[in-house]
C-alpha cells in the first residue's frame, strides 16, 4: 500500500530544473573528490519529526494527520514503518535514525512496552532488507515520560535511574539487532532549572555511570559502533550538562569514555550555545571526536530549537569543509533532525523540505570541493602561520627554548609585528567561489 501516492520517486534534474519535486544539486551517483555524493553525505531520515510529529506547538494542536489510516496504536506503528520506507525509498535516503518511543508506543508496563518494540523491530528489519536501508543510529527517549522530569541518568531517584538503564539496555539491543551504526545520547532532561535543588556533582557522576554501563553492556553483546553525545546547552532544561562540544569532550575524558564516544553535532544546538555550526564541527574534528551530524537550522530571531530544514548554502558549505577536512564520515552521516513549519502541513511539503535540505548539503559539498580546488583560503592560512615552520617557531614547539632564551630573543628584537588576518579578503574569496565564475 502506498501512503504517498501523489509523490513520485525524486530524481536529479540539474541546476536548470524548475521542477519542485526534483533534485537540482544532489546527484547521488556523481563523483566528487573520488567519492559518490551519496557516500559523502550519508543522508538519514529522523523518524520522530518525519513520521511522528504532527505540527503541535505550545499554542496549538497538530496541523498534519500522521495516523496513516489507523486508529489502534500498534497498527499505526506498523503502518508508520511501511510509510517510512516508502518515503526513504522515494527520496533516496540510505539511512534512518530513531528513538525507541518513535517506532513503538509506550504501554502500561515496561514488559509490554518491550514486547511492542520487538514486534515493530521485526517489521523494520524486514523492511530494511526489502528496501536496502540502514540505521545510522538509535537512541532512547529519556525525556518524554513524566518519570524523567528530574532527569534520567541525573535523576534524584535511583529507581528512575534503574528505569533509564533498562530502557537504554533495550534500545541498544534493538539498535544492534537492526544493524545500527551508532547509538546517541541526547540529555534533554539532564540538567537543572535551579542550583538550589541540584546536587551537581552527584548528577554528573551518575550520568557518566549510565554511559559507562551502556558502553560495557553494548560491547558485551557485540555492538562495536560509536556512542555519540549530542551537545545542547539548554531546552528543555535551563542548563544542560552537555553544553557544547568542548564541554562534552572534557566530560568524556574525565570519566574515561573518550575511546567509545564521539560527537553528534546539531546545527541548531550550536547556535543555542552561542557558536556557529562550523565551530562545533571544528572543535569535534580537531579534538578527534568528529562523528555525526544532526542537519537542521535555527531561526536567529526566535532563539529556540526550531529544527528547520537546512536551506542556508553558506552554512552547509562551511560545514562540509569541516566534514572533508575530517576525512569524511565513517559511521556517521547527515540526519535531518528537522521538521516542516506548522503551516507547511501537506506530505508534499514534507518531501519538498527533504529535497531542499538534501540539495542544500549537496551544494555545500560542491562548494567545499571548489574551495579546496581554488586553494586561496588554504594558502592564506598557511601564510598566516608560516613563522611556526621557521627556526624560531620550530625551536619553541620542540621545547628547545625556555623563558630565559625567549626573553633574550625578545630583548634583542626591540619590537616585532604580526601579519594581517585578512578576514575581509577571505570572506570575499568565499563569495568568489560561491557566486563567481
Ligand atoms: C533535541 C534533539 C533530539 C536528539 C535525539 O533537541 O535534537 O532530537 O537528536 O534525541
Ligand atoms: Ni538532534
Ligand atoms: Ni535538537
Amino acid at each position: 500500500m502506498a501512503y504517498f501516492d501523489t509523490i513520485p520517486a525524486v530524481k536529479y534534474e540539474g541546476k536548470a530544473s524548475r521542477t519542485p519535486l526534483a533534485f537540482h544539486f544532489y546527484d547521488p551517483e556523481e563523483v566528487i573528490l573520488g567519492k559518490k555524493m551519496k557516500d559523502h553525505l550519508n543522508f538519514a531520515m529522523s523518524y520522530w519529526h518525519t513520521m511522528c510529529a504532527e505540527g503541535v506547538d505550545m499554542f496549538g494542536v497538530g496541523t498534519v494527520d500522521k495516523s496513516y489510516g489507523q486508529t489502534d496504536p500498534m497498527e499505526q506503528a506498523l503502518a508508520k514503518a511501511e510509510a517510512a520506507f516508502e518515503l526513504m525509498d522515494k527520496l533516496g535516503l540510505q539511512y534512518y535514525c530513531f528513538h525507541d518511543r518513535d517506532i513503538a508506543p509506550e504501554a502500561e508496563t515496561l514488559t509490554e512496552t518491550n514486547a511492542r518494540l520487538d514486534i515493530v523491530a521485526d517489521k523494520l528489519l524486514e523492511l530494511q532488507q526489502k528496501y536496502g536501508k540502514k540505521v545510522l543510529w538509535g537512541t532512547a527517549n529519556l525525556f518524554s515520560n513524566p518519570r524523567y522530569m528530574n532527569g534520567a541518568g541525573s535523576s534524584n531517584s535511583p529507581e528512575v535511574f534503574a528505569f533509564a538503564a533498562a530502557q537504554v539496555k533495550k534500545a541498544i539491543e534493538i539498535t544492534h539487532k537492526l544493524g545500527g551504526q551508532g547509538f546517541v545520547f541526547w540529555g534533554g532532561r539532564e540538567g537543572y532549572e535551579t542550583l538550589l535543588n541540584t546536587n551537581y556533582k552527584l548528577e554528573q557522576d551518575n550520568i557518566a555511570r549510565l554511559f559507562t554501563l551502556a558502553r560495557d553492556y553494548a560491547r558485551s553483546i557485540g555492538f562495536t559502533g560509536p556512542f555519540y553525545i549530542e551537545p545542547k546547552p539548554k531546552e528543555p532544561m535551563k542548563h544542560q550538562y552537555d553544553y557544547d562540544a568542548a564541554t562534552a569532550i572534557g566530560f568524556l575524558r574525565k570519566y574515561g569514555l573518550d575511546k567509545d564516544f564521539r560527537m553528534n553535532i546539531e546545527a541548531n544546538h550550536a547556535t543555542l550555545a552561542g557558536h556557529t555550526f562550523q565551530h562545533e564541527l571544528r572543535v569535534s574534528r580537531e579534538e578527534g571526536f568528529f562523528g555525526s551530524i544532526d542537519a537542521n537550522i535555527g531561526d536567529m530571531l526566535l532563539g529556540w530549537d526550531t529544527d528547520q530544514f537546512p536551506t542556508n548554502a553558506y552554512d552547509t558549505t562551511l560545514a562540509m569543509l569541516e566534514v572533508l577536512d575530517a576525512g569524511g564520515f565513517t559511521t556517521g552521516g547527515l540526519n535531518f533532525d528537522a521538521k516542516t513549519r506548522r503551516p507547511s502541513n501537506t506530505f508534499e511539503d514534507l518531501f519538498q523540505a527533504y529535497i531542499a535540505g538534501m540539495d542544500t548539503f549537496a551544494l555545500g559539498l560542491r562548494m567545499a570541493a571548489k574551495i579546496k580546488a581554488d586553494g586561496r583560503i588554504e594558502e592564506a592560512l598557511a601564510a598566516k602561520y608560516a613563522g611556526w615552520s621557521g627556526e624560531l617557531g620550530q625551536d619553541i614547539q620542540s621545547g628547545k627554548l625556555g623563558f630565559a632564551e625567549l626573553e633574550a630573543y625578545a630583548l634583542g628584537k626591540g619590537n616585532v609585528s604580526t601579519g594581517s588576518g585578512r578576514q575581509e579578503y577571505l570572506e570575499a574569496v568565499l563569495n568568489d567561489v560561491l557566486f563567481g565564475a
